[in-house]
């Protein structure tokens, strides 16, 4: 619990010290207690209770009083065998035919990652998908894989969860050894918004394989070639299973929209599959693939393709999702994705229960059980409640066709109508929705995923700020300031669209700014992983090659939450509600801190006068004894 400060002295480090050193730097002795865990969680709860949460709520709804029932598993038995030995067993290659050769439809399970990034904008915390992880290890075995991590996880989990998104992979890996696990990797932005140095997608890669993950989905925002095969690449070099993913946009099924037709996907598909992905993906962020689109689609790569295992993902916005993967299924596709019943639908995926229950008795039958769903089910209804801050149907009622018409994919749909809303006018969800389709065809009708659905998205913010229509904005396109993210999509740098960049919009906007020619990433120098290394070990002591990881992706939201848990400790493993608004006073309650380490506590008072110093006072009692931790009140 102490801190060698002598470990951090530059000169000790450097190796400069004469026979004064010691006696010049007393400072290296004064060495301070780190108050334990227990003391730490205290001040975190004294905190929310003198000033309220510490991370944001989106709205006023409070998390419910509720404790989840998580469902029982056997006890004393090991889960059932799943698709993760034929990775870990005999490689990815073994796998991909594993999964071809199976005749019934396989699926994926987004619950712990695209789910609630969809519908909770990403806040389901580690302490709740631990939970119910050994049950999902004992009746969901025959999953293809669990989509638990990657997307904006990783972001979210230090920044508003203040929570390491490697501990999280870690411990479900503990607990569900044989499903396999899946993330989504954005290319070459790794799980950032940017392009990053190559050397830390592949290191990143190394490290998520290393920690328990086995399948990358890896896909680009533009489908820009280079981007894919460098994630790729990563994937496969670290040993993962490669899925790469074609990004789908426009209508397959409408001979009148020309720029993404069959042909632009089967060309993709073909150079994927010419690249080495193990698995190929569609991957329909928005949820624009109609039945008969898929029936189109799935046919036309399966026909050239026979032995690439096809996986679908999809959302629910329009509320035609089941019937699209019903109609993957039977055009050829392997897997699709879906979301637990109490966690599907809207712009999350499609109902598990709905498709297992619609193959039953088929010779596509999931082999799932409708019983082991719905208990799963009931689980993640009464959990769903305890996010009720950040629920998206403060704002949202139903399913909307009218995706086809504006493509916004299924998170930021949620994000831009909450924000919307939140600005307290009516219609203004409505222009946005017009100004993002008009946006789109200014920056050269392209795909729409994160990063460059973040472009069209501001871009049609500021359209609507501005009361500029789409022709408006390239006539004085010289004039306006236009947001960083539209500047920087048309220097180049998350890559280049099909068909090219708009013109003359891109030469009126960048003037003489500088362009990126190719792939961005193939410009950028090396990152220096030891410089940030040593320049971490100045703030937080020693530091593990995930911080530092984490720190390259993101560097201040990292340090923040480094900073974070020095002061408040494991708050991961709070309850839910506990995290978020605190404990009433009087409420009894427990934290596990590790197998065997129970706290259990209860919030006696907090203090009516202030100290002169502005502190104050809040009591508890731990483990039968009175603590009480001194907080500075802000409020
Ligand atoms: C993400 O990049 O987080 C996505 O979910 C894209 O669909
Ligand atoms: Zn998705």
């Amino acid at each position: 619990p102490f801190l060698l400060n002598v470990l951090e002295n530059e000169k000790f480090l450097n190796g400069v010290l004469d026979t004064y050193f010691i006696d010049e730097h007393p400072d290296l002795f004064q060495f301070t207690a780190s108050p334990n865990r227990a003391q730490k969680l205290l001040t975190y709860l004294g905190e929310v209770l003198v000033n309220g949460p510490q991370t944001p709520l989106a709205t006023t709804l409070k998390p419910s009083a509720i404790h989840p029932h998580v469902p029982e598993t056997p006890v004393g038995t090991d889960p059932p065998e799943g698709l993760r030995d034929f990775i870990t067993c005999l490689g990815p290659e073994a796998f991909a035919k594993e999964v071809r050769s199976r005749k019934n439809l396989l699926l994926m399970d987004t619950t712990f990652r695209d789910a609630h990034q969809s519908l909770m904008a990403t806040r389901v915390r580690t302490h709740d998908l631990l939970k119910i992880s050994p049950y999902v290890a004992h009746k969901f075995s025959n999953l293809y894989s669990l989509e638990n991590w990657g997307g904006a996880t990783f972001d979210v989990a230090l920044r508003f969860l203040h929570e390491c998104p490697w501990e999280r992979l870690e411990e479900m890996r503990k607990r569900i050894p044989n499903i396999p696990f899946q993330m989504l990797l954005r290319g070459a932005n790794a799980v950032g918004y940017t392009s990053y140095p190559d050397n830390v997608v592949y290191k990143f890669c190394e490290l998520a394989v290393q920690t328990g993950m086995d399948i990358f989905r890896v896909f680009d925002s533009l489908n820009y070639l280079p981007n894919l095969i460098l994630g790729m690449e990563a994937a496969g070099k670290a040993g993962g299973v490669v899925e790469a993913a074609i990004s789908y946009s426009g209508d397959v099924s409408d001979p009148k929209k020309t720029k993404f037709d069959l042909k632009y996907y089967t060309n993709l598909a073909d150079e994927l599959v010419k690249a080495g992905t193990h698995v190929l993906c569609i991957k329909d962020m928005a949820g624009l693939l109609k039945p008969e689109a898929a029936r189109l689609l799935i046919t036309a790569i399966r026909d050239k393709h026979p032995d690439v295992p096809i996986h679908v993902h999809t959302h629910d916005t329009s509320g035609a999702g089941v019937a699209s993967m019903l109609a993957c299924a039977q055009a050829g596709a392997d897997v699709v994705d879906v979301a637990v019943d109490s966690m599907s639908g809207m712009t999350s995926q499609p109902s598990m229960g709905a498709v297992v229950a619609s193959l039953q008795g088929t010779p596509l039958d999931t082999k799932l059980d409708l019983n082991d769903v719905s208990e799963y089910s009931a689980y993640w209804e009464q959990t769903r409640t305890l996010y009720g801050p950040f629920e998206c149907t403060t704002t949202m009622r139903s399913g909307n066709a009218d995706v086809y018409l504006n493509e916004i994919p299924g998170g930021q749909y949620t994000n831009l109508q909450f924000q919307s809303f939140s600005l307290g006018l009516g219609d203004l969800f409505e222009d946005v929705k017009k100004a993002y389709r008009e946006a789109n065809i200014v920056l050269g009708d392209i795909i729409k995923v994160t990063p460059s659905s973040k472009v069209v998205g501001d871009l049609a913010q500021f359209m609507v700020q501005n009361k500029l229509t789409g022709d408006q904005v390239v006539e004085k396109a010289e004039e306006l300031s236009f947001p960083k993210s539209v500047i920087e999509y048309l220097q180049g740098y998350i890559g280049i669209p099909h068909g090219g960049f708009p013109e003359p919009f891109r030469k009126r906007v960048l003037k003489d700014m500088p362009r990126v020619e190719g792939r961005p990433g193939a410009e950028m120098e090396a990152f220096d992983f030891d410089k940030l290394n040593n320049e971490m070990r100045k703030s937080h002591g020693n530091v593990s090659d995930r911080d530092v990881m984490s720190a390259a992706l993101y560097p201040e939201v990292t340090n923040e939450f480094l900073h974070f848990r020095e002061k408040f400790g494991p708050v991961d493993k709070l309850d839910t509600r506990m995290f978020f608004t605190g404990p009433k006073v009087g409420e009894e309650f427990e934290v596990t801190l590790e197998r065997g380490k129970t706290l259990s506590l209860m919030a006696l008072s907090v203090a009516e006068d202030l100290k002169p110093n502005g502190n104050r006072e809040v009591f508890f009692e731990l483990n039968g004894q009175m603590r009480s931790v001194l907080i500075p009140d802000k409020v």
